[in-house]
């Protein structure tokens, strides 16, 4: 309930935004904007300790959906609405794994993304590009390491959004299509630079969960699904439970899934008047406590 009554805070600093906004007539749209930026900062420290509190009530040790971090909240404000979302970053992929700390490939996150390109229809000579823009060797590991018009990264992702540097990723790639009458997702949806590389089975769509090995099919990755809707996995081995589930497939993947999370994505939607405003927070949790990696405000 916590959470309710800081957004109904940040409502009146919103409010505080609105009538500041349309008094200050003589204010001219820039000075109008630098006032509801800072309220606007004012309610993502708001927000940010409302996180903590719903953390602090919350089982570190399993995280799925129907927990209460997992729930949108949108709550109405004076001439506008504020909408808080919650993502866990280890229900995605995480492209830097690729590339182990000695600079070479890490062959079970090559086999993991070799089964979602095989999946989505990519071609897999991107991974190798990939793989290349990432490590920080110059030489190519099958991929490219010259650009014409800017350098290769060398280093690890920072953002989603970078992918798009890479030779090969398109529009149709990165945000995804539709093929024959099928979604394909885009890589936007199912990665993340943020997991720490342990997937979580209870929160990972289908397309991760299938990527996790070559025995877990389309068939097998909707039960895991099902099963999780009613009761989510406590530990790797309740995977057990599915049928169609094997100790081989368990032990396969005990080093690159899990059934918590550790990173989350909080993204705030503050619509006031007919202007919008995107707030971005990364933490991590640690136990009981989560800190604040970075914010972004657009
Ligand atoms: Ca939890
Ligand atoms: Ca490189």
């Amino acid at each position: 309930m916590l959470l309710i009554v800081v957004l109904i805070l940040i409502g009146s600093i919103a409010a505080t935004v609105t009538s500041v906004s349309e008094d200050s007539y003589l204010l001219d749209e820039y000075t109008s904007r630098t006032v509801e930026y800072e309220q606007i900062y004012m309610m993502a420290d708001l927000a940010i300790e409302a996180v903590k509190e719903i953390f602090k009530n919350d089982d570190p040790k399993v995280d799925y959906y129907g927990e209460y971090w997992s729930q949108n909240i949108t709550v109405p404000i004076e001439n506008g609405m504020v909408t808080v979302t919650i993502v866990d970053q280890e229900r995605f992929l995480n492209p830097n794994y690729l590339v182990d700390s000695r600079d070479r490939i890490n062959s079970k996150y090559l086999n993991i993304f070799k089964r979602l390109f095989f999946l989505l229809n990519i071609n897999e000579s991107i991974l190798y590009n990939i793989i290349d823009w990432i490590d920080k060797n110059q030489f190519s590991n099958g991929g490219v390491e010259v650009y014409t018009d800017y350098p290769a990264k060398n280093r690890k992702i920072d953002t989603l959004e970078e992918l798009r540097l890479i030779n090969g990723i398109d529009n149709q790639i990165f945000n995804g299509t539709v093929e024959n009458g099928e979604f394909k997702p885009g890589l936007k949806s199912l990665l993340s630079p943020y997991s720490n590389g342990k997937v979580n089975v209870n929160t990972a769509s289908k397309w991760v969960l299938m990527s996790l090995d070559q025995d877990i099919d389309s068939a097998l990755a909707d039960a895991i699904i099902a099963y999780r809707k009613n009761k989510p996995f406590k530990n790797l081995n309740d995977l057990n439970l599915v049928d169609g589930v094997t100790g081989d497939i368990i032990h396969r993947i005990s080093t690159v899934a899990d059934v918590k999370s550790k990173n989350f994505i909080i993204n705030m939607d503050i619509k006031i008047g007919d202007r919008d405003y995107k707030l971005l927070f990364l933490v991590e949790r640690n136990g009981k406590n989560i800190n604040e990696k970075w914010r972004k405000i657009y």
